[in-house]
């Protein structure tokens, strides 16, 4: 029952009308984009085809002259200048093992006094509302510069994920969950809180894979009517993507990490948790993601705009 009134697209208009604050900010980029639709209706992919596809452009001299560039090893810097090509940027040590202490006593903490709870399977959903360690790494103002150049606009922290265990997710791009009129306007930034490889549940990734078109609604015939959202289930869209990962013969990396490594991920690269086969084991991890607020942002499967905290 839930489930079929969750289908309605004014189930969601309702929910938007009681959070008109948090979507205010929608109100100039509409106009800016020419959207002619109230902030708070329902919006997905369909509303922007009659817009051109501009591309978002990395400037790279501005990058380099970051203060957080300037400060890493020539490792970490070699992978910076692979970011365009490869789709992702893997920054080792990027925090010391003591601070991913930190957040995992928090994390722990939040947890037995109840403020954060598994929802969605294993998520452990934004930790930053709560904790200041936590919000103030993924607000750092050198970081959030250095997340606006590879985006081509201006990095705002949306949300942090906490998990536990793998998320053993499959295969997925972030722009079926979170995307951006113009495209391209969101990223991912994992931090291992402990060691994972294969077998405690690491993070994969196919490399240049973001090169690949945006798969959206259409593509998994998924666009919905003017009274309801789409109708197939996210389990259509991920054996979509199976499928289209074995036609074109793409091969997924597995990220070996230690603890405080980092790795950030353009917002249509193809990711997601391997099995977290060694039961002994956690896989504690910490993942945040950034919209650009230049940028028109949404949720394509829901057709919602997305809410901003004030
Ligand atoms: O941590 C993982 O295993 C995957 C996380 C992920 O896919 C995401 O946050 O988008």
């Amino acid at each position: 029952m839930l489930k079929q009134i969750r289908n309605y697209k004014l189930t969601y208009v309702i929910y938007n009308f009681f959070n008109k604050k948090k979507l205010k900010h929608n109100i100039p980029l509409y106009r800016k984009f020419g959207i002619r639709k109230s902030y708070f209706s329902s919006i997905s992919s369909k509303n922007f085809l009659h817009l051109p596809l501009s591309e978002r452009k990395i400037n790279f001299e501005k990058l380099i002259g970051t203060d957080l560039y300037s400060n890493l090893s020539e490792e970490n810097k070699a992978s910076v200048q692979e970011y365009d090509k490869n789709g992702f940027i893997v920054l080792r040590n990027y925090i010391d093992t003591n601070t991913a202490d930190e957040i995992n006593t928090e994390i722990e903490k939040l947890m037995n006094e109840g403020t954060l709870k598994f929802r969605y399977g294993g998520k452990l959903m934004f930790a930053i509302h709560h904790s200041e360690i936590i919000r103030s790494i993924g607000n750092d103002e050198k970081l959030l510069e250095f997340l606006s150049i590879l985006l081509d606009g201006n990095a705002k922290l949306f949300q942090s994920i906490n998990f536990i265990n793998g998320s053993q997710q499959k295969t997925h791009s972030d722009s079926i969950h979170m995307t951006t009129y113009p495209l391209g306007g969101l990223l991912g930034v994992w931090i291992a809180l402990e060691d994972v490889d294969e077998n405690n549940g690491a993070l994969h990734y196919i490399p240049q894979s973001h090169k690949l078109p945006y798969f959206l609604n259409s593509d998994y015939d998924n666009e919905g009517s003017a009274l309801k959202i789409g109708k197939q289930s996210y389990k259509a869209y991920e054996e979509f993507l199976e499928a289209k990962v074995k036609e074109l013969g793409l091969q997924k990396e597995i990220f070996r990490a230690k603890k405080g490594d980092l790795l950030i991920w353009h917002a249509n690269i193809l990711h997601g948790g391997e099995p977290h086969l060694d039961k002994s084991r956690t896989r504690k991890s910490l993942v945040y993601h950034y919209f650009d607020k230049d940028s028109i942002c949404y949720h394509e499967v829901t057709q919602r705009p997305a809410l901003f905290q004030l």
